[in-house]
C-alpha cells in the first residue's frame, strides 16, 4: 500500500489527483497539504494537462482538517488555526481556482468541512448518488473556511447557506444538485464513466477560452455588468488571437470536427 497521501497521474492531456487517506475519509493532515501542494504545482507546469480531476480514494471525498492533529492536553497552547488557514487552505483554494485548465471534482463519498468548500472551489463538480456534502464547522465551533462564507450564499442564497452553515446537516448529492449546488449527481455505478467522458471532452477543448471563462464568471460576483461587458471584451481580444479560435472557426466553414490544441 502507498503512504503517498495524494496519489497523481497524468496522461492523454488529463491529471488526475487523489486524496489518499481513504481510513481517515481523506482528511488533511499537514503532510497531506504538503503533498498536494507539491503536485498541484507540477499540474501547473505540465503544459500537456488539459484538465484536472480531484477526487477521493475510498468511500469518502474529504473530511476536511483531521480533527486528531487538533486535540489539545489541557493547560496545552491551543493550534494558531490561522495560520493554518494561512498556510494551507487559503492557498489551496486560491489555487485551484486560478490553474491553466478546467478543475473537474468528482465526489465519490461524504465531503465534509473544508473538504466540501474545496469540492465547492472546483469549476464542475459531480457527485455520486451516496456522497453528500456538511458543512461541519458549526459543530465544533468554528466558520466554513476554505472558501464556504463566500461559495454558499453565491451558489444557493442566504437562507440555505445559513441553514447548512449553523445546522451542519447532511447535504444529500441529489439536495446538492437541485439546489444548484454542484453540476451533477449521478448513480454511483455512473460516477466513473460520467467523469471519465467529461475529462475525455475537456481534454480536447479549447482550454484558453474555458479558463477564460472561469475568469469571467468568478469576477462576476462582485462587479457591474459595465466592468463585466469591459472584461468580455478584453478576453474576446485576447482569445480571438488564439490558435484555438482559428481552428474553431476554420473547422465550422469546413463542417468538419475541430481539432484543439489548448493554444
Ligand atoms: O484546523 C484547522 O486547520 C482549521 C481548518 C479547519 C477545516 C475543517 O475542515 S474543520 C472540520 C473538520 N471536519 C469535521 O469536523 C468532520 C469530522 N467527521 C465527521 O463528522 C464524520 O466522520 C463524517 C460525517 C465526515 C463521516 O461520518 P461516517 O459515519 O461516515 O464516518 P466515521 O466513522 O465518522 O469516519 C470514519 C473514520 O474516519 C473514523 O475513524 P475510525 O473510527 O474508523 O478509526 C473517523 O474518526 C475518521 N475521520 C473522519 N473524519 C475525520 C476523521 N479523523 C480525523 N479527522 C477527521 N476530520
Amino acid at each position: 500500500m502507498s503512504d503517498e497521501t495524494v496519489l497523481y497521474a497524468s496522461a492523454s492531456g488529463i491529471a488526475r489527483v487523489t486524496l489518499n487517506r481513504p481510513d481517515r475519509l481523506n482528511s488533511f493532515t499537514a503532510q497531506m497539504h504538503d503533498e498536494l501542494r507539491a503536485v498541484l504545482a507540477e499540474v501547473k507546469a505540465d503544459t500537456s494537462a488539459r484538465v484536472l480531476l480531484l477526487t477521493g480514494a475510498g468511500r469518502g471525498f474529504c473530511a476536511g482538517q483531521d480533527l486528531s492533529d487538533r486535540a489539545v492536553a489541557p493547560g496545552d497552547a491551543p493550534v494558531d488555526l490561522g495560520a493554518s488557514i494561512e498556510n494551507n487552505y487559503r492557498p489551496l483554494i486560491l489555487t485551484l481556482r486560478s490553474l491553466p485548465m478546467p478543475v473537474v471534482c468528482a465526489v465519490n463519498g461524504v465531503a465534509a468541512g473544508a473538504g466540501a468548500n474545496i469540492a465547492l472551489a472546483c469549476d464542475l463538480v459531480i457527485a455520486a448518488k451516496s456522497a453528500s456534502f456538511i458543512q461541519a464547522f458549526c459543530k465544533i465551533g468554528l466558520v466554513p473556511d476554505s472558501g464556504g462564507t463566500f461559495f454558499l450564499p453565491r451558489l444557493v442564497g442566504t437562507a440555505r447557506a445559513m441553514g447548512l452553515s449553523m445546522l451542519g446537516d447532511k447535504l444529500s448529492a441529489q439536495q446538492a444538485a437541485d439546489w444548484g449546488l454542484i453540476w451533477k449527481c449521478v448513480d454511483d455505478v455512473e460516477l466513473t464513466p460520467t467523469v471519465d467522458a467529461l475529462l475525455a471532452q475537456l481534454a480536447q477543448a479549447p482550454t484558453k477560452g474555458l479558463v477564460a471563462t472561469r475568469r469571467a464568471l468568478h469576477a462576476s460576483a462582485n462587479a457591474t455588468l459595465e466592468a463585466q461587458l469591459d472584461q468580455e471584451r478584453d478576453l474576446q481580444r485576447e482569445l480571438g488571437n488564439s490558435a484555438d479560435y482559428r481552428e474553431g472557426v476554420a473547422a465550422f466553414i469546413a463542417k468538419r470536427a475541430p481539432h484543439f490544441t489548448g493554444r
